[in-house]
């Protein structure tokens, strides 16, 4: 079935690592330093991340770390951050000590001190404070609300807000269409989704598109596609092998799933895509393709061995978040591979092109500003193979 091919491709499989790093033993000074076979790269997209996690305790703490620069909007620290915490994510070994690190890119002497920390505590004072501060824990509980993003989290704690029931009896307060039914689903919603429940969906979503086109194709996109057990919402492309024939592809597709009565929620954005305005100088830019924000009603009795985290007695059904992006087919490479991620990953395949090889890569296209042309590409592999990068799969971007 669909949910079989789609993830084929992206099993987990013991990975032949190229680092052959040993870890150093403390006790043996000649052994002390780690000897690489092979440098770690500054970029995510030349290293292998799968969902093992070795260095879970530091890429943790930079996590919080790097979540409380983006509340302050030091996008700087933000970035070093995460990219510190990307490395550490591709290792094959956990770091036991800093002198480990010495032939790693990306680490500043800012997150060396937090594992210093770390390693010689068990934990991170300045990590602790964060999480322990009011701002922090308010403006993380508003952004984990659907259609709450930082700027609101932040207009409403400068206004003395502190919990969803000052929000909820605040007169003046006017959310939007997102946040009620954000704030309505809140109890489903945060909690994860199985990848039992996102081959459920798929399933559904599969049946439904193929009742309006037999030829359609849909692709399992974001986290899953990678090979995570879980994820915060399930991630999917609709498109048809036919040029154009994809236009009215979503909103059928919504009215079909409107029709079964398990639409909670959908914000539709049509079409703003126009090859002729690319290629797009913006970075991190979102694309321009169909796409639609979804809370659907997902029953148990659809899922193999049930919801995921069911409270006994409880509902039948649980509400999931789903998002489906519809690109014309001869875009269709260029928008699995940005919807597949990691946003990391995401990140450095854009900035390893600008600046490794002079070219513009997005969801809609990949332009060589050397020879002034586009660079057209019917598979991820292309597009690797266009970039001079060696091929990563699915499961290996974790990044
Ligand atoms: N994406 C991106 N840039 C963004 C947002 C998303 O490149 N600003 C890409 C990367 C992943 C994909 O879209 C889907 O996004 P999410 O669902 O947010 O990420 P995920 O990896 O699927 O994580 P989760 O398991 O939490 O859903
Ligand atoms: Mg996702």
């Amino acid at each position: 079935n669909w949910f079989t091919d789609s993830m084929r491709e992206g099993r987990p499989v013991a990975v032949e690592t190229r680092h052959r790093i040993q870890d150093t033993l403390p006790t043996m000074p000649e052994a002390a330093t780690p000897t690489p076979v092979a440098t770690v790269s500054q970029y995510a997209c030349q290293r292998q991340t799968t969902t093992k996690n070795n260095n879970k305790v530091f890429t943790d703490a930079f996590e919080v770390l790097a979540e409380s620069c983006e509340f302050n909007e030091m996008e700087g620290p933000c970035l070093a951050f995460r990219r510190a915490a990307s490395v550490l994510k591709s290792l094959p070994w956990a770091v036991q000590c800093l002198r480990a690190t010495e032939d790693l890119p990306c680490l500043g002497e800012h997150s060396k001190a937090v594992m210093e920390e770390i390693l010689q505590y068990g934990r991170s004072f300045e990590v602790e404070k964060i999480l322990s501060d009011e701002r922090y824990q308010t403006l993380k509980l508003f952004t984990s609300v659907f259609g709450v993003g930082p700027k609101t989290g932040e207009k409403w704690y400068r206004r003395g807000l502190r919990s969803f029931s000052d929000i909820l009896a605040e007169p003046s307060i006017h959310l939007n269409r997102m946040q009620q039914s954000g704030f309505l689903h809140y109890g489903d919603i945060s909690r994860a989704v199985s990848k039992a429940e996102a081959r459920a969906l798929g399933n559904i979503i599969d049946e439904a598109v193929h009742v309006i086109t037999p030829d359609a194709i849909l692709a399992l996109t974001g986290g899953f596609r990678r090979g995570k057990e879980f994820g915060h919402d399930v991630d999917f492309i609709v498109t048809t092998p036919e040029l154009g024939k994809e236009g009215h592809l979503l909103a059928s597709l919504i009215d079909q799933l409107e029709q079964q009565g398990i639409l909670l929620f959908c914000e539709h954005q049509a079409s703003t895509f126009d090859m002729s305005k690319l290629p797009s100088h913006r970075f991190e830019a979102m694309d321009h393709f169909a796409k639609c924000f979804l809370i659907l009603r997902l029953e148990g009795s659809q899922v193999v061995g049930g919801l995921h985290n069911a409270e006994e007695g409880g509902r039948s059904w649980r509400a999931v978040r789903v998002d489906i992006v519809s690109p014309p087919i001869d875009r269709y490479a260029f928008t699995l591979l940005g919807w597949t991620g990691s946003r990391q990953f995401e990140r450095d395949l854009r900035r390893f092109a600008r600046t490794e090889r002079r070219m513009l890569l997005d969801n809609h296209a990949l332009f060589d500003k050397t020879k002034k042309e586009f660079l057209a590409a019917t598979t991820e592999k292309d597009i690797f193979a266009h970039l001079g990068l060696e091929y990563i799969e699915p499961w290996q971007r974790n990044a």
